[in-house]
């Protein structure tokens, strides 16, 4: 499925400007609140889950029947609350403030994402590809699903690289689902071309030593 992602076309009144631009037409009839969005047709999708519950099947990255389908659409509205989480690690306070404007809270709010809330998700996640039993999240094959698996374990490992290593060996299995995608011929290639941004110090996965440390 050929694509263009707007935001990063270059040219004047292209990328950043022309997504501004888009979200503030009011002659857009079901105008989303925020990227990433997705317009295909007369449809504008927007929310990362929504997106890929839509382009899933069609792709053949999702399964077709609605029971499959649906719960493919719950396990990434979990990652959805799991992303946010990772977020607020490093901006517990505001988004309009910098990191080094809200050091202490995050300091704090880290710890106990580490102690509580990291290992209860990949808990979670860990349950659900044991039971299944495939060797991946949703039924027989890949999904997206699986793909956001890869992504949460290689951004977590760039955030949190300590924590991670400690506990890693206590999910074999989404270590495993991780490996897996990632020595796929597409997986690879897309991983080694500059479609693939490396991790940084201003997207949803950073990493500050300081919020890394072991308690
Ligand atoms: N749950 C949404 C999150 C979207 C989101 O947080 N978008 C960011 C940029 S990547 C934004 O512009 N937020 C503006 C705001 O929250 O006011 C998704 O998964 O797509």
């Amino acid at each position: 499925m050929d694509y263009v992602d707007v935001g990063r076309e270059s040219g004047p009144g292209m990328g950043v400007e022309a997504i501004r631009r888009f979200l503030q037409d009011l002659s857009v009839d079901h105008p989303p609140y925020a990227p990433p969005f997705l317009k295909a047709g007369k449809l504008v999708i927007a929310h990362a889950a929504n997106i890929l519950h839509y382009i899933g099947p069609r792709i053949g990255l999702a399964p077709k029947a609605e029971g499959p389908r649906l719960w493919a659409h719950q396990l990434q509205l979990t990652v959805t609350d799991f992303v946010k989480e990772i977020h607020d690690t490093h901006h517990p306070i505001a988004n309009s403030l910098y990191y080094e404007e809200q050091k202490p809270e995050a300091l704090r709010r880290s710890q106990r994402f580490l102690a509580e809330r990291l290992p209860k998700y990949l808990g979670y996640f860990e349950r659900v590809v044991k039971a299944n039993g495939h060797g991946c999240m949703v039924g027989r094959s890949l999904s997206y699903v699986d793909l956001s698996m890869f992504q949460l374990i290689e951004g977590l490992r760039y955030a949190f690289p300590l924590n991670m290593q400690r506990i890693e060996p206590t999910y074999p299995g989404l270590v495993a689902l991780r490996d897996k995608i990632a020595a796929r011929p597409n997986t690879a290639a897309y991983l080694k071309s500059p479609r693939r941004l490396p991790f940084n110090d201003k997207g949803l996965f950073r990493h500050y030593a300081e919020l890394d440390e072991i308690s």
